[in-house]
């Protein structure tokens, strides 16, 4: 009985070992969902399609987008509205977190969003060659203290989508679909 008991309390040992190992691999990224968005003003929008975002499980997902405009943007002109989507991040510990967007481009036109973090500038992130695919683009790294951050990505250019985005501490760099970590 009592051997038993010391049996049990080592299994459960072993499984809070295992589980604080996970969360502690875990806190440093934070994934979040295109569409879970706190507030968004168009032109950005929040589409009404999905698409298949990881083919192994066949899992689909929204994104959202600036729409194609009429015409489409041929320069790297101004942007012609003021729209974006805006984000509460809750980031468990301080550090300085690496910024990733999974993004899909309609051409080296429409190939970027402002993102903005807190109070620092926007800046572009994007502008590379990969069009019509969703891929992993990767931002500018920002110190974050742990506890809320506002994150938005803002009109740069039309013809641009994302399903989700990433902070991360460390050298993790993400090339599939990542599940959203719980807020
Ligand atoms: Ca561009």
């Amino acid at each position: 009985m009592h051997v038993k008991r010391i049996h049990l309390l080592l299994v459960l040992l072993a499984v809070l070992a295992v589980a604080a190992a996970l969360v502690y691999a875990d806190a440093g990224k934070i994934v979040v969902l295109a569409t879970h968005f706190g507030s968004i003003e168009p032109s950005m929008q929040k589409s009404a399609d999905t698409h298949v975002a990881e083919k192994f499980s066949g899992k689909t997902v929204g994104y959202c987008e600036i729409p194609l405009h009429d015409p489409h943007g041929g320069t790297e002109g101004k942007p012609l509205d003021n729209g974006y989507a805006a984000y509460t991040v809750n980031v468990p510990t301080a550090g300085r977190y690496l910024l990733w967007v999974r993004a899909n481009w309609y051409d080296t036109c429409g190939n970027s969003f402002f993102v903005r973090v807190d109070q620092n500038p926007a800046v572009a992130v994007g502008q590379d060659a990969t069009c019509g695919k969703w891929h992993w683009v990767k931002g500018k790294s920002y110190q974050l203290s742990a506890g809320p951050h506002y994150v938005y990505f803002q009109n740069r250019e039309d013809g641009t989508k994302f399903d989700e985005f990433a902070l991360v501490k460390g050298s993790y760099v993400p090339t599939r679909f990542e599940r959203e970590t719980p807020q």
